[in-house]
């Protein structure tokens, strides 16, 4: 007969093997759930994507319900009255913090220029994306790239440019060079960590209108999808960068129809967008205009899964409470992911300034300020914290 001894010692041990047994359960549930809870990240038009892209894909879309981050172009590169000073913006100047989201252009890339179309220097550029990045900005990336068939500017609307460049047209290897230096580039951009730096890309914008060669009457809806599908695919497929999220955008339009024209198809998309500028149209009539369009975008996000931007905006910067009065008053009735204020360019030759964001001393910085302070309004301390690569 089995001794009570070794009796207790087989049910301890086996009691001990009950609760390995049970911890191991445990921990494959954790497992099991975690991983679940992984799944359900959403993934971008990349299916290979970079961790830190699918990141940014699926926290852009959580931020977007607490508020708008505000972006400006070449933010970080010059200001009214300067250029290239170190940890400089006007943003800054103003409000004591830069922006969340950061624009850079690539014009003129494709031709070997040292400076793009507006004189940044593209060296400069790659340097002040990967500050903008390490402090936990996004950033998106346009191109106003010259007309391949012409050799002339990206506003040099020529017949049949986008039908020369799609596969067998006379100026389809050209147009893949102009992608493999685009490429070269997209692969420089790399955060300390060595992981490449995902971009906001938004290729062939304000594609309604008729001043770009790919805009508008200058193409049909067919060539400028099959544009649209053969870039992204060479961009991904064939050079194999996995860092781009995609952003479709027209300018103004006055239809969900006019929207959806040329759209290249759900797989092919990321953000959409359109540009407006508000030129010398009353506040109220800007209202009116923005508020109608941003709703129909926000219909079309919702239905295709996107993420909504205002990708390029310029206001009535005479009128002094137009920050709060009218463009907070607008952007707190919707759910979009930001906003981007185009570029301050300082004087232009004809004499006139160009500027889209205030500067120190600008009439309306004051109420810039307040803007700033909304709650609904994100800058760049707001989305360090956020963490959006992770
Ligand atoms: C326009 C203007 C131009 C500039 C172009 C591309 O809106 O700001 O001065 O060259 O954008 O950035």
């Amino acid at each position: 007969m089995e001794s009570y001894q070794s009796f207790y010692k087989k049910t301890g041990r086996a009691a001990m093997k009950c609760t390995k047994r049970y911890e191991i359960f445990v921990t494959g549930m954790i497992l099991f759930i975690s991983s679940g809870v992984a799944s359900q990240q959403e993934m971008p038009s990349d299916k290979s994507a970079t961790k830190e892209t699918i990141n940014l894909y699926n926290n852009l879309k959580k931020l977007k319900t607490k508020g708008v981050m505000f972006g400006h172009q070449d933010d970080l590169a010059y200001g009214m009255g300067w250029k290239y000073e170190e940890g400089r913006s006007d943003i800054k100047d103003v409000t004591g913090d830069y922006p969340a989201v950061y624009g850079w252009e690539l014009g003129r890339l494709e031709i070997d220029n040292p400076v793009n179309l507006d004189s940044v220097p593209f060296d400069k550029m790659k340097s002040l994306i990967k500050k903008g990045y390490e402090r936990g900005g996004v950033i998106t990336i346009s191109w106003h790239l010259n007309n391949p068939l012409t050799g002339k500017t990206a506003w040099n609307p020529a017949e049949g440019t986008v039908a020369s460049i799609l596969p067998g047209g006379s100026k389809h290897d050209l147009y893949k060079s102009w992608l493999d230096k685009l490429a070269s580039f997209m692969n420089e951009l790399k955060g300390s960590k060595g992981e490449f730096i995902p971009v906001i890309f938004r290729p062939f914008h304000e594609l309604n209108g008729n001043w770009f060669w790919w805009g508008g009457k200058n193409c049909t809806p067919d060539e400028f999808k099959k544009l649209w599908q053969f870039t992204v695919s060479y961009l991904r497929d064939e050079k194999k960068i996995h860092h781009l999220l995609y952003a479709y955008n027209t300018d103004r339009y006055s239809s969900r129809e006019e929207y959806l024209e040329k759209y290249p198809g759900d797989e092919w998309v990321d953000v959409i967008g359109f540009d407006i500028y508000q030129r010398n149209s009353p506040n109220e009539k800007f209202i009116a205009d923005i508020d109608k369009m941003l709703s129909t975008l926000e219909n079309i996000a919702g239905e295709k899964n996107k993420i909504p931007a205002l990708t390029e905006f310029g206001g009535n910067l005479a009128d002094s409470n137009w920050w709060t009065g009218t463009f907070l008053k607008v952007l707190s009735e919707h759910k979009i992911s930001y906003v981007l204020g185009w570029r301050n360019a300082g004087m232009k030759p004809g004499g006139q300034p160009e500027y889209y964001v205030p500067y120190k001393g600008q009439v309306t910085a004051a109420d810039f300020v307040r803007f700033y302070k909304a709650d609904k309004t994100f800058f760049q301390k707001d989305v360090s914290k956020e963490k959006l690569y992770q």
